[in-house]
């Protein structure tokens, strides 16, 4: 079903997952009042505004279920139509009851993502505050969370409206010069202020864009690369911190070939620990490769466990001044893999290293999001070049008019394609 459809019909859907003590299915249209008040005694029309009513769901003469039914009138509700939630108890044959008599009466199941797209429609919310209520369900632990729930409250939307006001005043300044430009003497009167100005904006887009790569980490496990010569401990390592077998261990050196990954969460922070190949010159094909993931591997960590013996130097290896090294000498008093020991204390080593957020940080987690800053920025380079070899106004506020609509493209305040907006609800779920 096309999630794009029109909003004058009304739409039906679970919104809670199946199995639970109770269900609650989600109306929202307008026939949604009516609709509902067929199926029981709540005449939804003409009840107060926003209240809970208790009542019975029939299908004729068959009591099909005793429920609360919520009532929320326009534009009041989450999706700003009409709206019902009727919480029933959570069996399957009622609660497919229920959807089959709301659909008979003229509801039409919901495609994924369909309310929370009204909302948006309906002005409820902009895109990137949609785009945060699919991140809040999908939110499994503190960092996630917080990042969603900031991008939920509009934190990522007021930071590019200050944006937008720079750009406006930037526009407005080049239009001025534009205005002016017959008096010779005036023109490029002083584009030293204009050239700031843009500096100022490109910063900020910078300041934002990079922000991606933690709240990437953030959202998909900080990545921490496990590294060392062969048969170190790299692999009891692995097993020791997620608590499990996940790799082979053995006394015999090259063990491990291909890269393991597994998350764990510490101290609210998902980790995403990756057990790699011991470092060294092999003819072996296969251990060769399992070698070159384990660089690869180097490469994506943000932490890397740089791990020896006693009696084995730390391997030599290149970092970059984003990456955190904690090295670990294994098989001593102070550290032992196999049995635990330090493993608490690397823990915290580990949370100390994770990037820090506050609430008040605003991260960009959203791939479509990145993808419109470092866009906006390309064109607003060429803002800056065409200033910089003082190029005319009217061919500067084309790259200018395109970076606004650029950045207005992540709140949904362009007109957005039909396309864009079908990818980016369809990966909701249904009911929300
Ligand atoms: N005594 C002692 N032995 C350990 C400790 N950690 C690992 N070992 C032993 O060291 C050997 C190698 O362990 P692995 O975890 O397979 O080492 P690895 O670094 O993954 O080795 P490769 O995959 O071959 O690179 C095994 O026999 C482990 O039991 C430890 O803390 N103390
Ligand atoms: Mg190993």
């Amino acid at each position: 079903m096309n999630a794009l459809n029109t909003i004058d019909d009304t739409i039906c859907a679970l919104a809670t997952a199946p199995g639970g003590a109770l269900g609650i299915i989600r109306v929202s249209g307008p026939k949604a009042f009516a609709i509902v008040s067929s199926l029981c005694s709540v005449c939804c029309d003409i009840v107060a505004a926003n209240t809970v009513h208790y009542t019975r769901i029939q299908d004729g003469s068959e009591i099909v279920d005793e429920c609360m039914v919520s009532v929320f009138r326009a534009p009041h509700s989450y999706t700003g139509e009409d709206s019902v939630e009727i919480s029933c108890h959570g069996s399957h044959y009622i609660l497919n009851k229920v959807l089959s008599l709301l659909i008979e009466n003229g509801c039409r199941q919901a495609a994924p993502g369909e309310f929370t797209q009204r909302a948006y429609l309906n002005g409820k919310m902009d895109l990137s505050q949609a785009e945060a209520v699919a991140d809040l369900i999908a939110s499994t632990n503190r960092a996630t969370h917080r990042m969603a729930m900031s991008q939920l409250r509009g934190g990522i939307s007021s930071e590019l409206a200050v944006m937008r006001e720079k750009l406006l005043k930037l526009t407005s300044l080049l239009e001025l010069e534009l205005d002016f430009s017959d008096h010779e003497d005036l023109e490029f009167a002083d584009r030293s202020e204009l050239l700031h100005l843009a500096q100022q904006i490109d910063s900020h887009i910078t300041r934002l864009a990079n922000t991606f790569q933690t709240g990437n980490a953030l959202k998909n496990g900080i990545p921490v690369a496990i590294v060392g010569a062969p048969n170190v401990g790299k692999s009891t390592l692995l097993n020791a911190l997620l608590g499990e077998e996940r790799a082979i261990v053995s006394n015999i050196q090259g063990t491990t070939r291909d890269a393991i990954e597994d998350t764990i969460q510490l101290g609210g922070i998902t980790f995403r620990f990756i057990d790699t190949a011991g470092i060294r010159h092999t003819d072996d094909q296969i251990e060769s490769l399992g070698i070159e993931r384990s660089k690869a591997a180097l490469q994506r960590a943000r932490i890397i466990l740089l791990m020896t013996e006693p009696g084995i130097p730390y391997p030599v290896i290149e970092t970059r001044s984003d990456q955190t090294v904690i090295r670990i000498e294994n098989k001593t008093p102070a550290f032992q893999a196999k049995y635990g020991v330090g493993l608490e204390a690397l823990k915290q080593q580990l949370i100390a290293a994770a990037p820090k957020t506050s609430d008040t940080d605003i991260i960009i987690t959203n791939a479509r999001h990145y993808d419109a800053l470092v866009r906006a920025k390309q064109s607003l380079h060429r803002v800056i070049e065409g200033l910089e070899m003082q190029m005319s106004g009217d061919l500067l506020s084309e790259d200018l008019r395109q970076v606004l609509d650029i950045l207005a493209e992540i709140t949904g305040g362009q007109i957005t394609p039909h396309e864009v907006l079908g990818n980016i609800f369809k990966h909701f779920c249904v009911g929300k």
